[in-house]
């Protein structure tokens, strides 16, 4: 087992975790890009920070949220792009112990999630719209620099990265033990020792050994000595990576894919476009059969809830999980062929057919002729028929496998049996 293996061993066996996408953009409620979108002026984005005062923020009600869904691990965001601090830095006045609130929310999360289990990752943005030594990412966003008086002034860029470096530092000494460190993200050129990623994190493992960091400050994973910054794991946004991610020898990479729970991925009330719990774990079983995880964001409100909406889903998720996280958790891909009707899992000699279409009658497994010892219900321990009909012998593409008769002919769950 090399490092990155020993490092990502219980990322890849947890495999579901929640993003929380939270700040003062929670408040015009239109996403977490809307100061850079809208162009909005500092003035007017400051009058959101005069009234952030996260007054139903319980994360102990979050944590609890997460661990009823099945979620093992979770990542808030401590800043995004618009560079507002939910922790109390020493180096900035822009953070939210200075708003109404008056609370280090990092702390919090940090307490409440780990009291009930569930391993602690930060998001970090590396692109900071309101520190005045950074250059902006493309025109629109960094809105401050969208007039031609600010367009040119100088800047000190070295300055930011003592700020951006210390940021993180203060993140990893001042919340005890952390899991996850999830930086966001590199472009064009803005990207590795850009960052000074290489000395970035020597210093992040200097104070956590153990801590797991994305690929977004850049490099290589893949390469065979990828240079130190190139993080642990893959992290595909929106998207399930068809074939998993592979390196060139055909090993597996770790990846998580992020997703969003409906289109945005900081609070937006309009956006009501949310996926069901039956498309959010087909997601998962998708990944997990490719080897990846899944991490389902939320987008609280401005006062600190999760919408009613987000909490059915992760509800019926986390129903669905306690009766079949066995197919989840520690579980991966499996050398057989893709099944017709779904998506195999599998653990050690154990596997999980994920049954997605009915169809009528028995269902097929392909190459399993005699291989299978016994089949049951995930659910509720049933026992499965194994037959060969009467008729399948006579037809040799389907003559090496196995036909699996279902109790009743009806799956139990029409999500994912
Ligand atoms: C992106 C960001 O720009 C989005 O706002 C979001 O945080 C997503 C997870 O990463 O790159």
């Amino acid at each position: 087992m090399n490092a990155r293996e020993a490092r990502t061993h219980w990322f890849l066996r947890d495999r579901l975790g929640m993003f929380i996408h939270w700040g003062l953009y929670s408040i015009p409620a239109r996403g977490e890009w809307v100061r850079g979108n809208e162009r909005m002026s500092k003035e007017h984005y400051m009058t959101y920070f005069d009234e952030f005062d996260a007054s139903r923020y319980d994360p102990k009600v979050w944590a609890k949220a997460a661990k009823a869904a099945g979620q093992k691990y979770a990542v808030l965001t401590t800043k995004h792009h618009d560079g507002f601090c939910l922790f109390d830095s020493k180096l900035t006045d822009f953070k939210a112990t200075n708003t109404p609130a008056g609370r280090d929310l990092v702390r919090e999360y940090v307490d409440a999630f780990r009291a009930e289990g569930i391993a602690v990752g930060l998001y970090y943005s590396v692109i900071d719209w309101d520190h005045e030594d950074y250059p902006g990412y493309g025109d629109k966003a960094h809105p401050d620099r969208d007039n031609e008086a600010a367009k040119d002034k100088p800047i000190d860029f070295d300055r930011y990265l003592t700020y951006m470096h210390g940021q993180v530092k203060e993140l990893l000494t001042n919340y005890g033990q952390i899991d996850i460190m999830w930086f966001d993200f590199s472009y064009d050129n803005m990207t590795g020792e850009k960052w000074k990623a290489t000395e970035l994190v020597r210093m992040i493992r200097s104070i956590q050994p153990n801590i797991i960091i994305d690929n977004r400050l850049g490099g290589n994973i893949r390469a065979e000595e990828p240079e130190e910054y190139a993080g642990d794991f893959f992290s595909p946004e929106q998207i399930i990576p068809p074939g998993g991610i592979v390196d060139v020898n055909g090993h597996s990479i770790p990846w998580e894919a992020c997703i969003t729970l409906n289109d945005n991925w900081g609070y937006c009330s309009e956006d009501k476009n949310y996926k069901s719990a039956k498309q959010v774990i087909r997601s998962l079983v998708e990944c997990v059969s490719k080897n990846g995880n899944l991490l389902l964001n939320v987008g609280p409100d401005a006062k600190g809830e999760m919408t009613c909406e987000s909490l059915n889903v992760l509800n019926e998720l986390g129903e669905w999980m306690r009766l079949n996280g066995d197919s989840i958790y520690g579980c991966g891909h499996s050398q057989l062929a893709k099944p017709e009707w779904g998506r195999y899992t599998q653990k050690g000699n154990k596997l999980y057919a994920h049954v997605f279409d009915r169809g009528i009658g028995p269902i097929y497994f392909q190459g399993l002729k005699g291989k299978i010892k016994k089949a049951r219900l995930l659910r509720d321990g049933t026992e499965l028929k194994i037959e060969v009909p009467w008729m399948a012998e006579e037809y040799s593409d389907i003559s090496g496998g196995a036909f699996i008769t279902l109790k009743g002919a009806e799956l139990p769950d029409e999500m994912d049996t």
